[in-house]
């Protein structure tokens, strides 16, 4: 074998190994407008980087693009997954100018932003077609699971065999009810977590260790 051939293989070899066993999930996360998605990839991002990856609102679509965090490195029992948190926006049947005008905003802000809140659901879908590894699906566990949108996408998700975690968030106010939302999705496992008080997030960890490590 010629020195050329045998110096390209070896870098060939030397890259492959590398991209293979280092290559991070890409976890998308998933869900209705204000489940607290943002909430919880900051949450992430905070725990394991010391950095958030955006602002979180109580005015719907506040998250109108989709919103990535790379090489975010959780650690458990001595193992390690490298993921990139991928915040997306709330996918619903109806994103209408006329609920940000509630919020107080200029006509032309209020149609900027239900336009720009649009293509950012037409892309989150894109991407849960080719270009996610897994998904958390986000519920706000005191509204009922029972919606078009959410049999919908998770029936996207599952029709793409990706792994995906059930997370009933808000379980720290009194009205939240995990038993629902496990009866809404009895095929997948359910994680009650309060992404803004960090309450469960251990187990959170855990299972995102498990199932996309
Ligand atoms: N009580 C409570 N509120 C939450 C929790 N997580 C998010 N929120 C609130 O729900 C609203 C929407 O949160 P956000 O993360 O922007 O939702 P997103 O639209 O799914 O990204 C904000 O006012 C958050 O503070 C939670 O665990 N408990
Ligand atoms: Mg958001």
């Amino acid at each position: 074998m010629g020195l050329i051939t045998e110096i390209r293989d070896s870098i060939s070899r030397a890259a492959s190994s590398l991209f293979s066993a280092e290559d991070p999930k890409r976890i998308g996360i998933y869900g209705p407008p204000n489940a607290g998605k943002t909430t919880l990839a900051n949450r992430i991002a905070r725990d394991w980087t010391g950095d958030a990856v955006g602002p979180e609102s109580h005015i719907p679509h506040e998250t109108r693009r989709a919103r990535r965090k790379e090489n975010v490195e959780i650690e458990r029992d001595g193992k390690s997954v490298t993921i990139d948190v991928v915040d997306t926006p709330g996918v619903t049947t109806k994103v209408d100018y006329t609920e940000f005008l509630e919020h107080d905003m200029e006509k032309e802000d209020a149609v900027r932003r239900s336009r720009e809140a649009t293509e950012g659901v037409a892309e989150a879908m894109h991407w849960l077609r080719e270009d996610v590894d897994g998904v958390l699906y986000v519920l706000d566990s005191t509204e009922d699971p029972f919606t078009q949108v959410n049999t919908m996408l998770v029936g996207i998700i599952e029709s793409q065999d990706l792994p995906v975690l059930i997370l009933a968030n808000k379980t720290d106010l009194p009205e939240s009810n995990i038993r629902r939302i496990e009866n809404a999705f009895p095929q997948h496992e359910t994680i009650p977590l309060s992404a803004l008080e960090g309450d469960n997030m251990d187990e959170v960890y855990d299972k995102i260790a498990d199932y996309f490590g």
